[in-house]
């Protein structure tokens, strides 16, 4: 049988880079895709951008409308949630921005087959890469973000703040969505912590990280300052309390 998966896209004033993501995500060879845009009312129009899309594409493309802009974290867990309950099998991760390669969805979800509950499009295992656009103060300050965030947590994975992901159905509400408390960034590590402490299988596949298409970045100071507080948080609160 056909797994059902959907591709999980937030977007924020993301109007030139939307609609050419989904066409070429829905042009990759993998039955039983969908996508459900999240959209946090983005003044450039992405919403009805993604309203155009859903009705060219119906059944396959979907949006979820938010009011206000609330944070990548809530975004997730709005639109993470809303795929389970509509029947998918497995869940997808992607920014709009063309940083996550759509070539990557069918080894991905292969890994799935596999038995993976968490697949990771990952930068830092053997085969993975950094877009040579990156400056050299970029990817060093991701790599440390990388090995800062590995070291204290211990998560047995190359790719620990990695964006592009897909979750099995089971290893979501291994997880718990309800429970994660990040909202920005470091949303995607404290998803990964409590996957490996709930032991969900981790599988990674390699990806080039590309440089973003369109538009900007919507990476601010608060969120950093979260990155950089949150391992020490997590570990806190979870340090002593084992689970199954
Ligand atoms: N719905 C929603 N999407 C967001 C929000 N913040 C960022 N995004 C989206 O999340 C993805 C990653 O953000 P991006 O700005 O590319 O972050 P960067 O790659 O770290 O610079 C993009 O698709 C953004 O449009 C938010 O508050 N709400
Ligand atoms: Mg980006």
């Amino acid at each position: 049988m056909t797994l059902k998966t959907v591709v999980v896209i937030p977007t924020y004033n993301e109007v030139e880079n939307l609609p050419r993501i989904v066409q070429e995500i829905l042009g990759q060879d993998v039955p039983g895709l969908g996508v459900l845009v999240v959209d946090d009312g983005s003044p450039d129009g992405t919403g009805e951008v993604a309203d155009k899309l859903a009705a060219t594409h119906p059944g396959v493309v979907d949006v979820l409308h938010r009011t206000t802009k609330d944070g990548l974290g809530r975004a997730y867990r709005a639109g993470m949630g809303k795929a389970i309950e509509d029947g998918a099998d497995l869940v997808v991760q992607m920014d709009a921005d063309f940083s996550h390669p759509p070539t990557a969805l069918a080894p991905m979800i292969e890994a799935a087959e596999r038995g993976a509950g968490l697949v990771i499009g990952s930068r830092y295992t053997t085969g993975g890469s950094l877009d040579e656009a990156w400056g050299l103060h970029r990817r060093l300050l991701s790599q440390w973000a990388n090995f800062y965030v590995k070291t204290i947590l211990g998560v047995p994975a190359a790719d620990v703040t990695a964006g592009f992901n897909l979750w099995s159905r089971d290893a979501l509400a291994a997880v718990g969505l309800e429970r994660i408390e990040s909202n920005g960034f470091s949303f995607q590590v404290e998803m990964k912590y409590l996957a490996s402490r709930a032991g969900v299988r981790i599988a990674e596949v390699p990806i080039r990280f590309g440089q973003r298409v369109a538009g900007t970045s919507k990476m601010s100071l608060s969120t950093q300052l979260e990155s950089a507080w949150m391992p020490w948080r997590l570990r806190a609160k979870h340090s002593g309390v084992t689970q199954g």
